[in-house]
């Protein structure tokens, strides 16, 4: 059985969470408390010796790094418009979902850890580091806004992994006070995405999990 090791705050893991649910893949999901500092026990670093979540442990074949760990997902699901195997498709779908996993989620956890995690950790959040996420947001989100002006998805007609990657890195969004309503192209791509069973199924909504813990 495939299992599944992450936590819910972390978007990577979100990324890893969303895609497995997507494609409907048979999954246990384990939570590791980064809090508790599970991640640098033993039993856990066998799977992932940098004592990192996401990793997976596929009958004994151990994966870390998200987007290594969702390309084997794919792979593992068969050919698909999800992850297209024609050349040029999929290299559009990577260049999109490295945008999202590399520029958007980068610029999110600066603002997601200064905002909210310094807090739970009483840690005193660094200004600067937010102001500089906020302007590599500022930078990029009116291209993927473009992008999705003109398309129903990012690389295209269909839902693919770079959806995936926005939609786990643009999740703290709200409860960072980030504004996305400017975006309207943006907005609506996700409110849309978030509607949908495969979302559903991995949280009913990031903030209200927070509120849960
Ligand atoms: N590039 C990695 C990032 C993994 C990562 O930084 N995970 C964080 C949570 S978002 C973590 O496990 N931190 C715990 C620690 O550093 O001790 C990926 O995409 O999987």
């Amino acid at each position: 059985m495939l299992k599944i090791y992450g936590h819910f705050m972390s978007m990577p893991t979100n990324k890893v969470r969303l895609c497995v649910s997507y494609l409907e893949l048979p999954h246990e999901y384990i939570h590791v408390d980064l809090q508790a500092g599970e991640q640098l026990k033993p039993e856990y670093l066998e799977t992932n010796p940098a004592g990192r979540v996401p990793a997976i442990d596929d009958s004994g074949f151990k994966l870390s790094q998200s987007d290594a760990i969702n390309k084997y997902l794919c792979a593992l699901s068969g050919p698909s418009s999800f992850y297209p195997p024609e050349p040029q498709e999929q290299a559009v779908v990577n260049q999109w979902a490295d945008m999202g996993s590399h520029h958007v989620m980068q610029a999110m956890a600066r603002v997601f850890f200064n905002k909210i995690v310094c807090k739970l950790l009483g840690q005193e959040p660094d200004a600067a580091s937010i102001t500089t996420g906020e302007n590599m947001l500022a930078r990029d989100l009116p291209l993927i806004n473009s992008q999705l002006q003109e398309n129903i998805h990012l690389a295209g007609d269909h839902i693919t992994l770079a959806d995936i990657n926005l939609q786990a890195a643009l999740e703290p969004a709200d409860m960072c006070g980030i504004d996305l309503s400017e975006y309207a192209a943006i907005a609506k791509w996700r409110a849309e995405l978030m509607r949908q069973e495969f979302y559903q199924r991995v949280h009913a909504h990031f903030a209200s999990e927070m509120n849960e813990t």
